[in-house]
C-alpha cells in the first residue's frame, strides 16, 4: 500500500518529510517518479497532470492539498467511485482572516493611495472611511468564510454573510442563496470565499457590482474564475468599484501582459492569502489514510454532486 503525492507547481518534499516524521514506515511516492502504481490507494493532489489518475487501478481516495477541490472536480477522467477529501485546518482559516483584515484595513485607511503619493513625494492627508460607515459582506460562510466573518466582527466592522443555507454567526447578518440582492444592498466591501462550482463560476460580474452599496470594493480570495475580468475593469473605470484586491486568477501565474498588472485600482498578490502548512496537513492526510485503510468514515469529504 502506498500514498502518492502529486503537484505540477508545489514542492512536495516538505509534505513527504512531515508525513514520514509522523510515521517512518509510510510508503510514499512523489509524482513523476512512481515505481509501483498498483500499490497506490490514496493520493494527495494539487494541480495534477491530465489523465494521471487513470494509471492507478487501486486508487480509492484523493485528498486535495488545499481547501479547494475544483482542480479535482474538473477532471472527468477520475472515476465516480473515487472519493475526494480536502484540507480543513485552523491555520488555513487563520491566515485567510489575517489577509482579509489587512486588505479591508488597507481599503479604509487608503494605504494604496499613500504608497502612490510617497512615490511622487506628495504630502496630502486623505479622508479615511469610517468603520461605522462600512459594511463588509462575506460570500461563502464555510470553514474559512465563517471565521473571516467572525474576525471582522471582532474587529469592529458591521458584517453580513451569504451562503447556500441559513447560517447563524453571532452578530453577523446572514443571508441565504435566494437573498443575494438583500445581501449586496447592505455590502460595501465584498469578499469572495465561495468554492468554484458551475453555480458560482462568473458570479462576480457587473450585475453583482451594480447591486453593492456604494462606495464599493472587491476582495477576491477564492478562485479567479469567480470573476468576470472585463466587468471588473469596466466597473473600476466607471467607479462602480473603487478598488479590487485579487489573490487568485483564472490563469496562474498571471501573465506579464495581463491588463490587471498596470491598474492603479487593483492590488495583486500571487495566490498566497492562505497556504497549507505541511505539518498540519500531514496529520490530516495520515488520519484519512488510516481511516481509508480501516474502512472508517473519512474526514472533510467532498460532495462531488454539490461541487464542494
Ligand atoms: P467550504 O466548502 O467550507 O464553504 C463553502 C461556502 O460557500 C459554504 O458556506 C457554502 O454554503 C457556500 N456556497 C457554496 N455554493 C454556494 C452557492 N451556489 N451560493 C451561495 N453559497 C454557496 O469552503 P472553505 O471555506 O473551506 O473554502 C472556500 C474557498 O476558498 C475554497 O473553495 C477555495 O477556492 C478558497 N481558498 C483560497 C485560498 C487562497 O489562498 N486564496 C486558500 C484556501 C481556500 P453552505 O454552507 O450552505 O453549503
Ligand atoms: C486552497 C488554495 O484551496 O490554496 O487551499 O487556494
Amino acid at each position: 500500500m502506498s500514498l502518492l503525492l502529486v503537484s505540477k507547481n508545489r514542492n512536495l518534499k516538505p509534505y513527504k518529510e512531515a508525513l514520514l516524521e509522523l510515521d517512518p514506515n509510510l510508503d510514499i511516492e512523489i509524482w513523476p517518479g512512481i515505481s509501483k502504481p498498483e500499490k497506490v490507494q490514496f493520493a494527495v493532489a494539487w494541480r495534477h497532470p491530465a489523465n494521471l489518475f487513470e494509471k492507478f487501478p487501486n486508487l480509492k481516495v484523493i485528498s486535495s492539498l488545499g481547501a479547494g477541490v475544483d482542480h479535482l472536480l474538473k477532471d472527468d477522467t477520475i472515476p465516480e467511485s473515487i472519493r475526494f477529501t480536502r484540507i480543513v485546518a485552523p491555520s488555513l482559516s487563520g491566515q485567510m482572516a489575517d489577509y482579509v483584515l489587512t486588505a479591508v484595513l488597507n481599503i479604509i485607511r487608503k494605504t494604496d493611495h499613500y504608497i502612490d503619493q510617497q512615490r511622487k513625494a506628495v504630502w496630502k492627508p486623505l479622508e479615511s472611511l469610517k468603520k461605522s460607515d462600512i459594511t463588509v459582506g462575506v460570500m461563502g460562510l464555510g470553514e474559512i468564510g465563517s471565521e473571516v466573518a467572525e474576525m471582522l466582527k471582532k474587529n469592529g466592522f458591521s458584517v453580513c454573510g451569504w451562503a447556500r443555507s441559513r447560517k447563524s454567526i453571532d452578530g453577523v447578518n446572514c443571508y441565504t442563496k435566494g437573498e443575494l440582492g438583500a445581501f449586496l444592498n447592505q455590502t460595501n466591501i465584498v469578499i469572495c470565499l465561495l468554492p468554484l462550482t458551475p453555480e458560482t463560476n462568473g458570479i462576480l460580474d457587473l450585475d453583482l457590482f451594480k447591486g453593492l452599496k456604494k462606495p464599493a470594493y472587491l476582495i477576491n480570495v477564492a478562485r479567479g474564475e469567480h470573476l468576470v475580468q472585463e466587468d471588473l475593469i469596466y466597473a473600476l473605470d466607471t467607479d462602480l468599484i473603487h478598488h479590487a484586491t485579487l489573490d487568485v486568477f483564472s490563469q496562474e501565474p498571471l501573465p506579464e501582459s495581463h491588463p490587471f498588472w498596470g491598474r492603479e485600482k487593483i492590488t495583486i498578490t500571487p495566490h498566497i492569502a492562505s497556504v497549507t502548512d505541511p505539518k498540519e496537513s500531514a496529520e490530516l492526510i495520515l488520519e484519512n489514510y488510516k481511516r481509508m485503510l480501516s474502512g472508517m468514515e473519512l474526514l472533510h469529504k467532498v460532495d462531488r454532486e454539490a461541487g464542494y
